[in-house]
């Protein structure tokens, strides 16, 4: 599995403007292009310029910013959306057409046949007027598509010579990870270009779909901060990079300022009005936090029996709870010991079992605890009288 070959083409600011709450300024979105350029991404994909003027001016602005990260933009198979969309001055030019049946006939209203003539006559023009620029041809709504209309759109395509890679997207999120493995690695044989995977989540596979997606040889994944975009929106940058992380650890840390994933959730859920759920990737506020007695013990003995991800390399900290009745021992004794309280093994475990019980009576928090501790410290010749 080629885990050493893949980009990611973050896509915040366009299919996360298309997420209900978004709403960028000029301003915010430069500072979101910077921030992602800061992080390492290797492309970032903007609005189309058709969209609105002020989609068009930011493309321009963003365009010259002279970021590392590529630049891009999302056009509709159309000469006159390829114009615009080159006089932008952005890197590359990701071009999209429908090829489901669904959009065939709700949408577009073109047969395959018309469809491969428009997307020869369109991205040849491109290749004409700017022979340098990164070019993408996509279907949407790929995987309900006939497979035999993808394959031969695709190998026409790729058989024109003039775009760097393709890309397939499952865009109503219905596509397993067997399929999306199965798909690419069959395209993967077919064509010599470059391959993209864009996943949306509607049934929770985004994130394993972008994964099968470069098992089968995909060379490109798109993602949005917080995973934002059309509905629920997509594969969460985040949450990706957590995913390859785990696989490759240091080409991963190699790649990215993963201490910088944080600061971007923060930011995009400030700007869209959301909050990071609980359970997010990296930077839910459970993400590293530990609980049961036992797993907290092992935890102290040594984090990775319990953590995938080591959160210092992502910029934070593991929090072990200790104050309800699943508590152990072990946790309780470090917490003495952080409190400087010199208590026996045989006096923790007796505090322990009185932290146990009371917790099956009431919440109890952190503090409740402290105080326990302390005062079992304080009483320890002679015999207990904690009520
Ligand atoms: C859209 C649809 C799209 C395109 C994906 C792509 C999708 O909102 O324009 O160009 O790769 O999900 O199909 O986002
Ligand atoms: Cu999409």
């Amino acid at each position: 599995m080629p885990l050493d070959r893949w980009n990611i083409i973050e896509s915040t600011l366009r299919e996360g403007e298309q997420f209900v709450g978004a709403n960028f300024t000029t301003e915010q979105k430069v500072r979101i292009a910077q921030a992602l350029d800061e992080f390492g991404v290797e492309y970032i994909e903007l609005t189309s310029p058709l969209a609105s003027p002020k989609s068009e001016e930011d493309a321009r602005r963003i365009a010259r910013l002279g970021l590392r990260t590529k630049t891009l933009t999302h056009i509709r198979c159309h000469r006159e959306d390829a114009l615009r969309a080159l006089d932008t001055g952005v890197d590359g030019i990701d071009t999209v057409i429908g090829t489901s049946s669904y959009l065939r006939q709700f949408s577009h209203g073109k047969s395959i046949d018309q469809i491969l003539d428009l997307a020869f006559d369109v991205l040849t023009f491109i290749r004409e007027q700017a022979p340098g620029i990164e070019l993408r041809f996509s279907t949407e709504d790929s995987f309900r598509s006939e497979e035999a209309d993808l394959f031969r759109v695709y190998l026409a395509i790729d058989r024109l010579g003039v775009v760097d890679r393709v890309g397939i997207a499952d865009t109503v999120g219905v596509a397993t990870p067997t399929q999306v493995y199965r798909l690419v690695s069959t395209l993967r044989r077919l064509v010599r270009c470059d391959i993209e995977f864009h996943g949306h989540n509607d049934s929770g596979c985004a994130i394993a779909n972008s994964l099968a997606a470069i098992e089968g040889g995909a060379t490109h994944i798109d993602t949005s901060i917080l995973g934002i975009g059309e509905r629920n929106g997509i594969t969460p940058l985040g949450g990706f990079v957590a995913r390859m992380y785990t696989l490759d650890r240091a080409g991963v840390r190699g790649k990215y300022r993963l201490d910088m994933l944080r600061d971007l959730d923060m930011m995009v859920a400030d700007l869209v009005g959301v909050g990071i759920p609980f359970n997010n990737y990296v930077t839910g506020i459970a993400a590293f936090t530990h609980k049961a007695g036992i797993h907290a013990k092992a935890i102290l003995n040594n984090p990775e029996t319990y953590e995938a991800l080591n959160p210092t390399d992502f910029g934070m900290t593991r929090y072990i709870s200790i104050a309800h009745r699943l508590t152990g021992w072990n946790a309780i004794k470090d917490r003495a010991e952080q409190l400087g309280l010199g208590l026996s093994d045989e006096q923790v475990k007796l505090v322990t079992a009185h932290i146990k019980a009371l917790a099956d009576e009431k919440p109890l928090e952190l503090n409740d605890v402290d105080d326990m501790l302390r005062r079992w410290a304080l009483e320890t010749a002679e015999p207990m009288s904690i009520s």
